[in-house]
């Protein structure tokens, strides 16, 4: 059997495939232009000689909002001992009332920077960032505090 076309309709056909694909196109480039500009970027430098730096603060803290969503920027430099598996800090969120670690915030560091996009804990109070790899004999004093605020 043969299936007629007519002109008009092919190119009506192909027209608003084109209309979709941009608006599919679009729509991707929005949505991700959002997602940028909503997500508040922290960074932060595990450093060689094991111990967490921001840029600007002599006592580094992270400040953030129960929820919200954040685009963690970490850039970590090598100390003198690492894992097998070639990471060389971590980089763990502990609630600090009872040492528990929060879920997705367990994060393990290659040399360079990694780029990790998380959400805030729900729930507001006191939180310690946590080295979790032996990076040398001053590794015990790598932490950083981390406040959720409501
Ligand atoms: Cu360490």
């Amino acid at each position: 059997m043969l299936v007629r076309i007519n002109k008009a309709d092919w190119l009506i056909a192909s027209g608003l495939t084109k209309v979709f694909r941009i608006g599919v196109v679009s729509g991707l480039l929005l949505s991700s232009l959002a997602c940028s500009g909503q997500a508040r970027v922290i960074e932060v430098l595990a450093d060689k000689d094991s111990r967490y730096k921001i840029a600007g603060e002599s006592k580094p803290v992270i400040i953030v909002k129960a929820g919200e969503p954040i685009l963690l920027r970490l850039t970590a430099r090598r100390g003198k001992s690492w894992n097998r598996d070639g990471s060389i800090h971590g980089f763990a969120l502990l609630r600090s009332k009872d040492r528990s670690k929060v879920a997705g915030w367990d994060l393990l560091l290659r040399p360079g920077v990694q780029q990790f996009a998380l959400a805030a804990p729900a729930e507001p109070g006191d939180y310690e960032v946590v080295c979790t790899v032996i990076c040398s004999e001053d590794h015990e004093g790598m932490h950083l505090k981390f406040i959720v605020l409501p």
